[in-house]
């Protein structure tokens, strides 16, 4: 019987429940000097000059480097060429101008652990200020008009390139070419400006690195990634050797979220250091620079414009997107094409365009976080829908089944040029609502609103449809696995994927043990270490499975193949009349299974092992839809959530415990952005939440226990049937709780809040309304503190 599907625990947990994981810090390195960065403490000047005498005189300090030192190596170049442009990319260290509150500056190099951090404070840094430019908005308009701009006058017109005239660094679509008659024939429009605000991805191990050079001049590098195979190459690229030259390991990964992909430019200091040093060197930031550091989440501004009949039927939809990129473009310049190319959602929306501009700005870069565009998405048209239902009268629900596409199950393509291979969003959305028990919460707000209680419900819903396993390459998008089986009995697997948290140790090991009758207790899966495994798409856009666990499959069923010949020759037999019985792991002669011959038992003479690569056809589309219930305390804006229903169907299932845990933790994130989470700077681009005292997130206190419906639609493109979980909740998750809230203070007057809904903005929220039906103007908006 197949294991498949079944709820096979984590083989990785005992681990890190007994002994604890061996995380990037925890690698001993005997002779290692510390890094400590000095990192910029305004958000926009020239650097004048910095001095490190001071610094090379403190205790323990053996040396103390500036980007002087570094001018030799390439620059950390923004993601996606041709797209995004080139020419905004990041010295390693800053050199002239420093752009965000947090750049490295200089790093200095002790012998213990905790001198730098003294030492970093006598490093004098000499800053002539510039102007910063902290909202997208104003970076949007900075430098028309200016393209040949002199130097300091472009500056000072707020731009962070001057040399470039513009502060935009990609454009999707043409803004000039919308439509002018979009929304012709529509009986009603609703137009809105909606804030998906800036996140920190927050793993609770924050970045790290260590590095070593060995006498034949090859680095080791041990970070922590989503996929060593990519952080090679970025390292390569900002080292300016090799790949061969470099050898990535990866150790246990605290938590990454899209954030640890490739490497920033720290990394690629600590390994100039070790190098320069001629000894090992490593580098471990604290929870401020990790907050003020690695690269944030969402930061968009969208403008969406709804139109259709008063029936409920929408007809038209535009987009457009203002992408706050940060000072140098990371792959949050290039979310917008992702946010375009799934705009309309899982509905059939007849006419619908949409646009985006990314600027940079002088603040903390901005890079993929969990979902990376998809969510943004999600929302945008998530809230449309709600307006446009609120202005009409219309039940959420309704006007959800009215729009959605019709189930199908030959690929769809989208007006955005989408292929979505298969979808049922209408009964998603029917699912969600029986388990809710929708009538009757729709009761149950009906009398508290009558009472006029304290305390209102509101229901929040949400439609999606996301992309997962993207891949540029040509021939579809692809992942390699070796499997390789042992004469003990045992069996090693190597995978191009790079779990941080998603269990593939576990599932990877289902899948060669439902092929080969071995079990999984028995079977290693290794992963992260270049050397063992030179190619690998790591981990992200949840693409794990439908590519990494298909090629593991693949591999053992070749591998099955390798050894029927061995088998046949064991046992003299023609290998048509052989059957492999995967419940003994051996093989037998047809019609006489007394002679046999067990499958480890080919491995003694000659290595058993077969390298597959899987290449699918293409990405996968999973949907579903999520319900969330809160409430919100009237007198004090507190929102508390109650219950959070999902139906997410990501095609077969492999493992249902580590798909819902996957669940459960995107629910729980995309929840936090909803009503809890924000970076904030202030006008001068101070960042304001740059602890845990000021940045709050989300715990196991604040959310219910998640109800998840069963939906599974499989697919054809890869032969597991699976689509891609791990960015579901956050897809989902976030526009359902902020509908939620809105939803529960509709009969008040409150149409939209911007997230995340803290009681400030939910009681500034109410009172706007209440003046607006008074006929008064309310009082400004104390501002976005959260
Ligand atoms: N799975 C399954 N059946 C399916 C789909 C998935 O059993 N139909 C299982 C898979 O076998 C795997 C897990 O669910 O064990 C997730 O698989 P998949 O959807 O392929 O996603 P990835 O493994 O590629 O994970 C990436 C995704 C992303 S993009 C982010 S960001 C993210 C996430 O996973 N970051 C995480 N989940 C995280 N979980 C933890 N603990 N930490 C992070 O940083």
């Amino acid at each position: 019987m197949s294991i498949l599907g079944t709820r096979v625990v984590r083989t990785e947990d005992p681990r890190f429940l007994t002994t604890g994981g061996v995380y990037t810090d925890d690698v001993r390195l005997p002779g290692a000097c510390h890094l400590q960065f000095v990192r910029s403490t305004v958000a926009h000047a020239r650097i004048r000059s910095v001095d490190v005498s001071d610094a090379l005189q403190a205790p323990g300090v053996i040396a103390a480097f500036t980007g002087a030192d570094l001018a030799g190596l390439p620059e950390l170049a923004p993601p996606v060429a041709g797209l995004v442009n080139a020419r905004m990319s990041q010295p390693l260290l800053a050199r002239d101008v420093v752009r965000y509150v947090g750049e490295p500056v200089a790093v200095v190099v002790t012998g213990g652990r905790y001198q730098g951090e003294d030492a970093a404070e006598l490093v004098d840094v000499d800053y002539d200020m510039l102007p910063p430019v902290v909202e997208a908005a104003v970076a949007a308009g900075a430098g028309e008009g200016t393209a040949e701009a002199g130097e300091g006058t472009a500056e000072a017109d707020g731009l962070l390139f001057p040399m470039l005239g513009s502060n935009i660094a990609a454009s999707f679509g043409d803004a000039a070419a919308l439509r002018a008659d979009l929304f012709d024939g529509c009986e009603v429009v609703v137009s809105r400006t909606i804030v998906n605000q800036r996140v920190a991805p927050a793993p609770m191990e924050t970045r790290a690195a260590a590095a070593a050079w060995g006498a034949d001049g090859r680095l080791t590098a041990w970070i922590p990634n989503q996929g060593a195979q990519g952080t090679r190459k970025s390292l390569a690229d900002m080292l300016g050797i090799d790949q061969a030259h470099i050898r990535v390991i990866t150790p246990d990964v605290g938590g990454a979220f899209g954030a640890k992909f490739g490497a920033d430019p720290e990394h690629a200091v600590v390994c100039w250091v070790a190098r320069r040093l001629s000894r090992p060197a490593r580098w471990v930031e604290t929870r401020t620079e990790n907050l003020i550091g690695m690269p944030h989440g969402r930061a968009q501004r969208q403008t969406v414009t709804i139109g259709g009949s008063r029936d409920g039927t929408v007809t038209a939809y535009r987009l457009e997107i203002l992408q706050d990129a940060g000072a140098y473009p990371r792959y949050g310049a290039f979310l917008p094409a992702l946010t375009i190319l799934m705009a309309p959602g899982p509905y059939a929306i007849p006419r619908a365009e949409a646009v985006a501009q990314s600027v940079v700005t002088s603040t903390t870069p901005v890079g993929a976080y969990r979902g990376a565009g998809r969510p943004e998405a999600t929302a945008a048209i998530e809230r449309a829908m709600d307006l446009f239902a609120a202005e009409i009268g219309a039940d959420p629900a309704e006007v959800r089944r009215k729009n959605l596409l019709p189930k199908f199950t030959e690929p769809h393509r989208t007006a955005f040029g989408a292929l979505y291979d298969s979808g049922d969003y209408a009964a998603a959305l029917e699912v969600a609502l029986t388990t809710a028990g929708y009538e009757d919460l729709r009761d149950e707000q009906a009398k508290r609103r009558a009472s006029g209680d304290v305390v209102q419900l509101g229901i929040g819903l949400s439609c999606y449809v996301e992309i997962t396993g993207p891949g540029a390459e040509e021939g579809g998008p692809r992942e390699n696995a070796t499997v390789e089986v042992h004469p003990d009995g045992s069996a090693t697997i190597l995978t191009g994927t790079s779990p941080h948290g998603q269990g593939h140790a576990t599932v990877w090991a289902m899948l060669a043990s439902d092929e080969l009758g071995i079990p999984v207790d028995k079977i290693t899966v290794k992963w992260g270490d270049t050397d063992l495994i030179p190619e690998g798409g790591g981990t992200g856009g949840s693409r794990s499975l439908q590519q990494g666990g298909a090629a593991v499959q693949q591999a053992s069923r070749e591998l099955i193949d390798v050894a029927r010949q061995r088998a046949a020759d064991a046992l003299e037999a023609n290998p048509a009349d052989l059957a492999f019985d995967a419940g003994s792991s051996a093989f037998a002669v047809t019609g006489d299974p007394d002679v046999s011959v067990p499958l480890a038992r080919l491995a003694e003479r000659e290595r058993l092992f077969v390298r597959a690569v899987f290449t699918a056809p293409g990405a996968t589309f999973p949907f579903g839809t999520h319900v969330a219930v809160v409430e919100v305390d009237t007198e004090t804006g507190k929102v508390v959530l109650r219950r959070v229903i999902t139906v997410d169907d990501a095609g077969t299932v492999i493992n249902p415990l580590l798909a819902e845990g996957q669940r459960h933790g995107g629910i729980a994130q995309g929840a936090a952005q909803a009503f809890l989470e924000e970076v904030v700077f202030d006008e001068d681009g101070n960042p304001l939440t740059a602890s845990f005292a000021d940045y709050p997130f989300l715990s196991a206190t604040e959310v219910p226990s998640f109800e998840l419906a069963d939906s599974q639609t499989p697919t054809s493109y890869n032969p597991l049937g699976a689509k891609g979980i791990g960015e579901a909740g956050t897809i989902g998750s976030t526009p359902a709780v902020q509908n939620a809230v809105i939803d529960a203070l509709a009969h008040l007057g409150v149409r939209h809040i911007d997230m995340p809904a803290s009681p400030q903005r939910v009681w500034q929220a109410l009172r706007s309304a209440a003046a607006e039906a008074s006929g008064h103007r309310a009082p400004p908006d104390p501002g976005r503190v959260p």
